[in-house]
């Protein structure tokens, strides 16, 4: 059995570590919690939610994002205006050191424009987010029908478009 055990070990580090790889270039932004909102396959753009940690210690800006399942992807926000909802594209999103940016609905959102595939509940899709240094985090976003309970505590109703 003794013989058995190195082979394993070495298999599962070999396919751990290009899962592992991209966390490791998060350094100190932190996603959390990252999801696209089911919707019906008449809808061509889709609206994708997180959360942005900096833990480091100088600011960071969210300039681009982008997938290989969409043919682009926006940042916009969501705001009432006279009573209907909403949505302007915004350029990048400043994340002060120490702080905590939001990604929910009736909110800031990403904007996922021009599907390439049908959406799937439960599939994860990835999106690249590029900041303004250069630095980009790979992240995979899961197709859900609304927020986890945790603390997206905002369940507005609003339909997108
Ligand atoms: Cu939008």
């Amino acid at each position: 059995m003794k013989n058995f055990s190195l082979p394993i070990a070495l298999f599962l580090a070999t396919i751990h570590l290009p899962i592992w790889a991209p966390m490791a270039l998060a350094d100190s932004v932190i996603v959390t919690e990252p999801w696209i909102r089911y919707a019906p396959p008449s809808v061509k753009s889709h609206a994708g939610y997180f959360g942005l940690k900096n833990s480091g210690q100088v600011n960071r800006i969210l300039a681009t994002a982008k997938s290989p399942l969409y043919e682009r992807v926006e940042m916009h926000v969501s705001k009432l205006e006279n009573g209907f909802a909403t949505m302007q594209r915004v350029e990048q999103i400043n994340i002060q050191a120490g702080k905590i940016v939001v990604f929910e609905p009736g909110g800031l959102h990403m904007m996922l424009i021009g599907p390439k595939l049908p959406q799937t509940i439960g599939a994860e899709i990835p999106i690249t987010l590029t900041f303004q240094n250069g630095e980009e985090i790979d992240i995979k976003a899961v197709i859900k029908k609304s927020a986890s309970n945790g603390t997206m505590h905002k369940h507005h109703k609003m339909k997108m478009n």
